[in-house]
């Protein structure tokens, strides 16, 4: 019954299905040189009291390695997968969710995460559309309970279809507004159902193009609406888990609402939503945004909204969003750092929103590109391991603050005290600040010995 695959490499000479002559990946250790193992992230190892599997909250993505055909703007498919050989019908749908959960059984990533769309076609009618997707979440439902995997989140495409081309609830049209709330209600509901542990809202194309045909305020305050409905949904279901709003500075449109955590953050409050949405961070959208992942993941943490972490990586040289897996431990220091001495990913975890290349047409390559970003990110937790046990970084940062403790500081807090209380100190106590060092290159270097 399943689609046979004949691949284009040596390696699978006879008839088989995709992923067939692959077995689970195991833990081996750095001394194994087999390409199919993971050197560092050993499921069961204790780090910071849990299991590397339990800190982690690996995700493996629906869209990228198993909907996405390996376009470019340039060129058309190049991976030649069994579930892709004959369009988009719910066969093939079908296909794909069998060959998706053989995937994530053998890489053994905890979770998953989906889009509507990419696990179902879109019918002639949106009555149609939800009974194709009704009809493959009741496939995953039971996939799941075969193999245990479970779902990190679920989210909408509300940004593929040219319906959508002027974004979806911030579209000039009120139709396209119910139609997109059509689509995340069902989302939501299976998300709910298959025991999702938060449900995400990208915007896609919430955003503008040019300010010429645009009324920014209907538009922000369309999509304020649009977070308070999906909030009072997830109230009315039952939802327990987590709503988060993914940010995102361009790319679909020039101009996002959405563009980087404190951008987010400003919706989340227009919308008076600041304890019911938290955010799901990017590594490349965070570095699209002229940040870096650590300013962002640190922006969020400060202001209690870390919800969940798409993990990937951008390209330095290129400026759009390449999507690339992660495989860079430096760069992923200081943010896990900041969020493993902050209490870890809780609900959240690192779901691999990365792409092989389109070269990777092999059926190991999507195994090695989730190797690599697997073992990188258990090396970096061991990492920050050590460094969360040397207590060396919170002694240079809290003694760089502790004046704050001191009468001063408690003096400028206290709400009885007003802007001449305080200036008056200055001229009666004589202040004068003696400026101190920030002591960079001594903390570069200190940060280089975990490496
Ligand atoms: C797009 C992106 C999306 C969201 C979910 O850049 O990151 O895949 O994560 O819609
Ligand atoms: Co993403």
């Amino acid at each position: 019954q399943r689609i046979i695959y004949l691949s284009s490499t040596s390696v699978y000479g006879e008839d088989v299905a995709y992923f067939e002559k692959i077995s689970e990946i195991q833990f081996e250790g750095e001394i194994s040189n087999n390409p199919l193992s993971f050197k560092y992230y050993d499921e069961n190892k204790i780090v910071l009291s849990k299991t590397m599997k339990e800190h982690l909250r690996f995700a493996t993505c629906y869209w990228h390695s198993f909907t996405w055909p390996g376009l470019d703007p340039f060129g058309g498919p190049t991976l030649n997968r069994p579930w892709m050989k004959s369009g988009n019908t719910m066969e093939m749908a079908e296909l794909k969710l069998e060959e998706a959960f053989d995937f994530f059984s053998k890489i053994t990533t905890p979770y998953f995460c989906f889009h509507d769309r990419d696990i179902s076609p879109e019918g002639e009618t949106y009555a149609e559309t939800q009974k194709n997707f009704f009809h493959i979440i009741d496939l995953m439902e039971k996939k799941m309970s075969q193999t245990g995997v479970k779902l990190l989140w679920g989210t909408a495409n509300a940004f593929s279809h040219k319906r959508f081309m002027a974004g979806a609830s911030t579209n000039p049209d009120p139709e396209v507004f119910a139609y997109a709330a059509a689509q995340v209600k069902d989302c939501m509901n299976a998300t709910n159902r298959l025991g999702g542990e938060n449900y995400v809202l990208w915007g896609g194309r919430e955003g503008y193009e040019t300010i010429l045909n645009t009324n920014m305020k209907i538009e922000m305050e369309n999509l304020a609406r649009f977070l308070e409905l999906v909030v009072n949904h997830k109230h009315k279901i039952g939802f327990k888990g987590q709503i988060l709003l993914e940010p995102k500075p361009h790319e679909p449109t020039k101009h996002q609402y959405d563009f980087d955590s404190a951008s987010c953050l400003a919706l989340i409050r227009k919308a008076g939503l600041e304890n019911e949405i938290k955010l799901n961070i990017e590594v490349n959208h965070a570095t699209l945004s002229g940040h870096n992942f650590e300013h962002e993941i640190a922006y969020a943490i400060s202001n209690n909204v870390l919800g969940s972490i798409d993990i990937n990586r951008g390209d330095t040289l290129l400026g759009w969003d390449t999507d690339q897996f992660p495989n860079n431990a430096h760069d992923l220091l200081m943010p896990f750092y900041y969020i493993f001495s902050n209490g870890g990913l809780k609900q959240g975890g690192l779901n691999f929103d990365a792409k092989i290349r389109r070269q990777s047409i092999d059926p190991e390559d999507l195994f090695y590109a989730h190797i690599g970003g697997m073992d990188v990110a258990a090396r970096v937790l061991l990492a920050v391991e050590k460094m969360i046990n040397d207590k060396i970084l919170p002694k240079y940062v809290d003694d760089r603050y502790s004046n704050w403790n001191n009468e001063l500081g408690t003096f400028i807090h206290d709400k009885n005290n007003d802007l001449e209380s305080i200036a008056s100190k200055v001229i009666n106590e004589n202040l004068e600040p003696k400026p101190k060092s920030g002591q960079q290159e001594l903390l570069e270097n200190i940060l280089n010995k975990y490496l």
